[in-house]
């Protein structure tokens, strides 16, 4: 494109300057031009399927957003209303949405996913689908859109959470509540605007209240609500969001609620063996290795031990060290971070929470801040050409990429700095929207003249969108990353050091 604009400001150059008066003249330019900027016209590699859709690389792309769980349970001190909770002991008495915003940006947080209905079936905007609702409480509002113009204010993106199970419905467990669930999730994606992300929860715990019958029921969970159709619905109302489940289609829950992915992760899955509800857990941790759907992972966890708030946990906030900890067993092994806020009785995020929240991002911002490779001297072990040169693994720009020729899967490329550095963290990242390809890689560096293997405490099998390593300060001249196995053609993005 940039080529093109550029031969037609020189056509309308010379058109004025009437230097040239043939059109001949002007083609025989723009092939000259042409073979100029196309000096380098090697193709960029194949791409190695399954690939994500553009929207999951830029969801990949927040690496970190925030949950709030906030509802009856709140003002009850559960975590699973049974669905008969008076609606009347719902009272915030200083609900400030904003404050909530204002919180999680400076948490580094690039969104929130609010729950909009829980499993009690709560519904926290005034939805005319039930009488269980917002309208019918004690707050005079409608919290879903109140954080939905506070994310518009603070620029966060803005998602919500639909329990599919339901245990104040009288008719959950038929046809009937099916369409109530659809129903329900055609009213919230066209209520507030843009939505990012919105969350199908895989439990069904199976008694309820179900409108007074007080019983057990249990659905089949993989076909039950018809989810390819509540997929259909949000394609076509909110085409640019993420649907996380189990399954996704957008991305997939990595299997704990402890916000950790495994240090291999794979960004895919086979697609016709799992669904939401899918009780084989440690597969979602770490990926299906011959996956055929880009499904990536998301690390949801709590900052306090209950995902709804309890004055008892008061003390037991996560602490910024533990924080950081779950931002590389997270972000730094190729998943986001969905680090959830219970919102309290008053209606705001609790100071503690807020505190180590930000003191979190502060450190992850220091101790991330200061790229020791950018512009270093690289050297690689293969070249595919001028548009994939090994100087575009260091210079801090995710979308152009040092590539390998076609059949070359393995390689290295050595950093060499102008003067010793001292080393704690390295950073890798694969160029995704290729597909995800890397299967080992080891890390060495120059040690009194010798290459000396990097000691590190977790396997360097896979990397990703993002791949970060912790090890002790060593001080070097010289890094060298080995790739040893790879699923095609190397296409590697960003190498860091700090
Ligand atoms: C789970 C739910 O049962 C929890 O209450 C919470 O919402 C968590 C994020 O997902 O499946």
């Amino acid at each position: 494109m940039k080529r093109n604009n550029h031969i037609i400001f020189i056509y309308l150059h010379l058109v004025n300057l009437k230097k040239f008066k043939t059109m001949k003249k002007f083609l025989i330019l723009c092939a000259a031009v042409g073979l100029f900027s196309c000096a380098d016209n090697t193709p960029e590699p194949a791409p190695v399927y399954p690939i994500p859709a553009q929207k999951q690389v830029e969801w990949q792309k927040m690496e970190t957003y925030a949950f709030i769980h906030f509802g009856l349970n709140t003002f009850n001190d559960m975590e699973w209303g049974f669905g008969d909770t008076d609606p009347k002991t719902f009272n915030p008495t200083h609900l400030d949405a904003r404050q909530w915003a204002r919180t999680l940006v400076a948490a580094g947080m690039k969104g929130v996913i609010i729950t909009a209905k829980h499993h009690d079936g709560f519904c926290l905007w005034p939805t005319t689908l039930t009488d269980y609702n917002i309208t019918h409480s004690s707050y005079n509002g409608d919290v879903v859109g109140e954080l939905a113009s506070a994310c518009r204010e603070y620029g966060l993106k803005f998602g919500v959470y639909l329990s599919p199970w339901d245990r104040n419905r009288a008719d959950y467990g038929s046809a009937s509540y099916v369409e109530y669930y659809h129903a329900q999730l055609k009213d919230l994606l066209t209520r507030y605007g843009d939505i990012f992300e919105i969350w199908f929860d895989g439990a069904n715990g199976g008694d309820g209240y179900y409108g007074g019958a007080v019983e057990h029921r249990s659905i089949d969970r993989r076909n039950y609500y018809d989810f390819p159709r509540a997929w259909a619905t949000v394609e076509e109302l909110q085409p640019n969001a993420i649907c996380f489940s189990d399954a996704g289609p957008g991305c997939r829950w990595v299997g704990n609620e402890d916000g950790k992915a495994g240090t291999t992760n794979w960004s895919f899955l086979r697609a016709a063996e799992v669904y939401p509800g899918y009780p084989n857990i440690d597969e979602l941790n770490v990926g299906h290795p011959d996956g055929d759907a880009w499904l990536p992972a998301e690390c949801d966890v709590s900052i306090r031990p209950g995902w709804f708030y309890h004055e008892s946990e008061d003390d037991e906030v996560k602490t910024a060290d533990y924080l950081v900890d779950l931002y590389y067993q997270s972000v730094g092994r190729n998943g986001n971070l969905l680090l959830n806020f219970p919102v309290n009785k008053e209606g705001l995020i609790s100071k503690t929470d807020s505190i180590n929240a930000v003191t979190f991002h502060q450190r992850i911002m220091q101790e991330l801040s200061h790229n020791l490779l950018l512009g270093a001297k690289v050297e690689a072990s293969d070249k595919r050409g001028r548009r994939f040169a090994a100087t575009l693994a260091n210079d801090g720009d995710f979308d152009t990429y040092w590539a390998t020729p076609d059949d070359v899967i393995t390689g290295s490329l050595t950093f060499t700095f102008n003067q010793p550095q001292s080393v704690t963290r390295l950073l890798l990242q694969e160029y995704i929207p290729l597909g995800q390809r890397v299967k080992s890689f080891n890390v060495e560096y120059q040690h009194e003249g010798n290459w000396q293997s990097l000691t590190l405490d977790e396997e360097t099998t896979t990397i990703g969108y993002k791949r970060i390593l912790r090890f002790p300060e060593v001080t070097t001249s010289a890094i060298r990353v080995n790739f040893t196995d790879a699923r095609g053609p190397l296409c590697i993005s960003e190498v860091a050091a700090y």
